[in-house]
């Protein structure tokens, strides 16, 4: 496989509205990024991922895009933007921008027209149905909740919102909103960028009528044409959101000969959490069966992402670790079985000081969209508000949307003033602050991670093979490239764990662990809970 360079890149997710504010308004912006970049420079990330900054009347922070060549106005200008990409150039930092274009808000210009007549010239780059019998004209569902239709009083018919109805689809069908995307996306390639994030990608070849929303048989066409006409030709990295891709999807995405995308981030293994508001504990065996069979089936014909956590999922302590007593130690471990994986590694902000999920009191304290409206329904229904007020606590997207703490001063240092998410009260014990000064915290465990990925190329390009398969509490792996060898050994769980190493122990280094003292590899050996530790061969 031809070597790029990112497959050696770690990138580290930016939520701009929850990342840090210069102005005291309460709301992160360029600015604030601008201030902390020498903070991410220090953890040793090369590509920083922008959740989107373009102007937008926020009805879902940012991915309701009203002009894809503007700045939101509470984050700041292009002038600020592009002040970004150069700082951040200096730095050896790219800039991945989020490319929502499945769909744009109702406030956008293409919209505004549509809406206006059936024989606008715009009214086709959106989708439009008259009624069947009086009603919508499928049983489509929008992902926030009801139908994906939406009546439009004016014209007599319906537009499809997969997402809320201030979002209306693109119609990927009209050749001329295509080309008015490509042109867009080479404005932003020419201003310097590293690449995209592209937002729901899979559901570009949408075939609504025949009720088919992900993977439609055009999609991959379309992602060819778009790779031809924008990012082909440059070196720059992409990454697709595929909620639904399999391993084979995923290696059309990103098997290099086909010429789409870098890579696709899929969820198998956020998924076997199981109902998004009903989560259950996952199994640690079908943890291993997932992770594995990702880097064996990508292996030479595609490329992975390595990710536990984004602005719409729950934070990974929480999640998959534990955010109590062992919060440090496996915050470290879950970031360890990650990284030494082969794949490009995202960090979501504050992953890498180990922030934790929230419990706000009331339903007042939240703003996603996607909990206020599943708030509603289930309240319509007579459900006990205690009982939904689990399940935002458990998975309610504002739990990754809380303000990045940075230190223990009011407000976790990110705003003068009063923040527009309340901040986590636990900021005053975890932050970034404190973390920087303590070479034992999960700040620098990453940054050795990070380093350990760039300075190794059988972490890039090794093979990867699951070692002692059936051990209920630990998930163990080896890496091997050539004569280099490198054993991964992880305990899941708060208690102690045995676990014995079948190769030749005596050539394997110790080289990175959540403990002080761990053990040496050894056929017969105990690892303390949640305990981390990677040997490689010399
Ligand atoms: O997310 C796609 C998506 O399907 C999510 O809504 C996901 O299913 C849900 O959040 C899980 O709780 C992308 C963006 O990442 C998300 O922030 C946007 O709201 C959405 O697209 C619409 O653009
Ligand atoms: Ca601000």
């Amino acid at each position: 496989m031809d070597k790029k360079w990112w497959h050696k890149s770690t990138v580290y997710q930016i939520y701009p509205r929850s990342f840090c504010d210069s102005n005291g308004d309460g709301i992160g912006d360029l600015k604030g990024i601008i201030s902390k970049l020498d903070y991410i420079k220090k953890l040793g990330v090369d590509i920083i991922w922008l959740s989107p900054v373009y102007k937008s009347p926020n009805a879902d922070n940012g991915y309701d895009i009203s002009d894809y060549y503007d700045i939101m106005d509470e984050f700041g200008t292009m002038e600020d933007m592009d002040c970004l990409i150069a700082e951040a150039k200096q730095r050896g930092i790219g800039v991945m921008m989020d490319l929502v274009v499945n769909h744009t808000s109702d406030e956008h210009t293409w919209f505004i027209e549509a809406r206006k007549s059936k024989d606008n010239p715009y009214r086709d780059y959106y989708i439009w149905s008259d009624p069947v019998d009086g009603h919508e004209p499928n049983g489509l569902k929008s992902i926030f909740g009801g139908s994906a239709w939406e009546f439009d009083k004016d014209s007599g018919q319906y537009y499809l919102h997969f997402f809320a109805d201030k979002q209306p689809d693109l119609n990927w069908e009209n050749a001329d909103m295509r080309q008015k995307i490509y042109d867009m996306m080479n404005f932003w390639i020419d201003k310097g960028i590293a690449g995209f994030r592209m937002d729901v990608i899979e559901k570009i070849g949408k075939e609504p009528f025949k009720m088919i929303e992900d993977n439609g048989p055009m999609l991959h066409t379309y992602l060819r044409e778009m790779n031809e006409n924008t990012f082909g030709k440059r070196d720059l990295i992409t990454v697709g959101e595929c909620w639904a891709a399999d391993t084979e999807i995923a290696k059309l995405y990103s098997n290099p000969a086909r010429q789409e995308l870098s890579m696709a981030f899929q969820f198998e293994h956020i998924c076997l959490k199981g109902d998004k508001w009903y989560p259950k504990p996952y199994d640690l065996q079908d943890l291993k069966k997932v992770m594995s069979k990702w880097q064996n089936e990508l292996y030479n014909c595609g490329w992975n992402t390595l990710f536990w956590c984004n602005h719409d999922l729950p934070r990974v302590v929480s999640a998959f670790g534990d955010d109590g007593k062992y919060r440090v130690e496996s915050a470290k471990m879950l970031a360890t079985l990650l990284h030494c994986m082969q794949g490009t590694p995202y960090i979501y902000q504050g992953e890498e000081i180990g922030m934790t999920n929230v419990k706000f009191p009331s339903i007042d304290d939240y703003d996603d969209i996607e909990t206020l409206n599943m708030y509603k329904e289930r309240i319509a229904t007579g459900e006990e508000e205690n009982v939904i007020m689990q399940s935002i606590y458990a998975s309610g997207r504002d739990n990754a949307r809380t303000p990045m703490q940075w230190d223990d001063s009011e407000n976790a240092g990110f705003t003068a003033g009063i923040p527009w998410l309340r901040v986590n009260d636990n900021y005053t014990y975890i932050n970034a602050k404190s973390c920087q000064n303590d070479n034992n915290s999960i700040f620098w465990h990453y940054k050795k991670l990070i380093d350990f990925r760039k300075n190794n190329d059988v972490i890039v390009y090794g093979n990867y093979s699951l070692i002692e398969e059936d051990n209920d509490k630990v998930f163990a792996y080896e890496r091997s490239h050539d004569d280099t060898k490198v054993v991964v050994v992880c305990n899941f769980t708060s208690d102690n764990a045995a676990f014995g190493y079948k190769g030749d122990c005596s050539v394997m280094m110790m080289c990175l662990s959540n403990y002080s003292d761990s053990p040496d590899l050894s056929e017969s050996m105990t690892l303390r809970p949640y305990e981390a530790v990677v040997y490689k061969n010399n």
